[in-house]
């Protein structure tokens, strides 16, 4: 049986997620509110075809895309950056890079148990978020 990302899940555990925030450049501000909230993600995939969506009471960001094509991104209401992003497996990880003017950008989920992983990195940080399925 392929993996399958689907569902709704809620976030238990943020390592290092200030840090990943500073070096986007994002402002104390927006900092101090965004360590402090609860996120929700809500996966739909279909074969190789994802939408996700970050959800929480302060900003919500979707992304839609295919694994194994390039697409651009706008991190709106985030870093608000412009990347292009590429989505691959490695095995039954799901591996993206974001090349732009952040160095070593991207992110991977994996899902371990009844828990979902995402491992956020830019620069030399690496924030582990780990999530819970929600009802
Ligand atoms: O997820 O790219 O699941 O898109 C946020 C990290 C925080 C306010 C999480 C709002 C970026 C602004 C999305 C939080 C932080 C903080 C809820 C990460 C930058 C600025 C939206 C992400 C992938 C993989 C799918």
């Amino acid at each position: 049986m392929p993996v399958d990302f689907s569902g709704k899940w809620v976030l238990e555990t943020n390592d290092k997620f200030e840090e990943y925030l500073k070096v986007l450049n994002v402002d104390f501000a927006t900092r101090k509110i965004a360590i402090s909230l609860s996120q929700t993600k809500v996966v739909c995939q279909d074969g190789d075809k994802f939408d996700f969506k970050t959800l929480s009471t302060f900003r919500n960001y979707e992304l839609a895309f295919t694994v194994d094509v390039e697409f651009d991104e706008h991190t709106k209401g985030l870093d608000n950056r412009h990347v292009k992003s590429l989505v691959k497996w490695e095995g039954d990880k799901l591996v993206c890079t974001q090349k732009g003017e952040k160095a070593n950008r991207g992110w991977k989920h994996w899902i371990e148990g009844n828990k979902l992983y995402l491992e956020l990195t830019c620069e030399d940080v690496v924030c582990l978020q780990v999530f819970s399925r929600k009802e």
